[in-house]
């Protein structure tokens, strides 16, 4: 019988070579063993992303494969998903906030956002979510309809990293800034960046988000 880690090596390694159906089988494999599908996909499928990338700068993977490779992503999390939202009410928080979910402009990576928005939803957080691409006056449009408690903006480009500070500063702008919270993450963001940029929080992964947005919750009155 093979050991979990030999499994989740397995996944990681087919993610990486991009073979869907290997991926799928050791989904399957670790759910039977045992294993939470939240630490799957944070785990060997967050890895296997990571190396993906890092392929792609050594110019050994190109855009199609960095395109299949979320496509495979993509079809695991339709495994995954309903049991993500299991596990993640178990972090529920006490209050539930609303939040305003977004990828910045110019960037229109997706899946780490996603999968932040169904975990506060799971956890139970009301979200928005804006998609990708979006720029600042769609999230002030946003804000001027849903009233939110928190704008949660992701970027995991560096260059679109820095429209974050264009969203905060527009808010300041237009007085919004005292009417909600902004928190930031994604691959190009850490917390330095952003306490240099005036958010109000950061997370490195969606585990995190959640505690983040439940911890402003315990100081909220919430909706
Ligand atoms: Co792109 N890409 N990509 N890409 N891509 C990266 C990000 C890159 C790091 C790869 C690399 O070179 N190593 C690199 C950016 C380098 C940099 O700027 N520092 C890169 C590049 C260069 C590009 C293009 C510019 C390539 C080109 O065209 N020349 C291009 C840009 C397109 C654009 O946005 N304008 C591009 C395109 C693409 C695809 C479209 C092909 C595809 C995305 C498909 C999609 O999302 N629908 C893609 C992919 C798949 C990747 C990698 C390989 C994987 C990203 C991913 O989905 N990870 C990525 C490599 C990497 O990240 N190291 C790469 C899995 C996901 C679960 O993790 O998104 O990090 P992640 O989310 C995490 C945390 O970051 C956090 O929680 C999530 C879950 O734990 N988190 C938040 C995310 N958002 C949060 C928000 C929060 C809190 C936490 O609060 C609000």
């Amino acid at each position: 019988m093979p050991s979990r880690r030999s499994i989740e090596d397995k996944l990681y390694q087919c993610l990486v070579e991009l073979d869907r159906s290997c991926v799928i089988e050791s989904i399957k494999d670790l759910l039977g063993m045992g294993a939470r599908a939240t630490d799957i996909v944070l785990g060997p499928m967050s890895r296997a992303m990571e190396e993906i990338g890092r392929l792609y700068e050594e110019g050994e993977y190109f855009i199609a494969e960095l395109m299949e490779a979320a496509e495979i992503f993509k079809e695991a999390m339709k495994i995954l998903e309903p049991l993500i939202r299991e596990e993640a009410k178990e972090i529920k928080g006490v209050k539930r906030l609303r939040i305003v979910l977004a990828t910045v402009k110019g960037d229109v990576h997706d899946i780490g956002k996603s999968l932040v928005g169904v975990m506060l939803q799971a956890a139970g957080h009301e979200v928005i979510d804006l998609g990708v691409d979006v720029d600042v006056e769609k999230i002030i449009e946003a804000i001027e309809k849903y009233s939110p408690d928190i704008v949660g903006l992701s970027a995991l480009l560096t260059t679109t990293s820095r429209y974050m500070r264009t969203v905060i500063e527009e808010l300041e702008k237009r007085g919004l800034r005292g009417k909600v919270r902004v928190i930031v993450g994604g691959a190009a963001v850490n917390r330095e960046y952003a306490e240099s940029i005036g958010a109000d929080g950061y997370a490195a992964n969606a585990i995190e988000a959640v505690k983040l947005v439940n911890s402003i919750a315990g100081g909220s009155s919430g909706h």
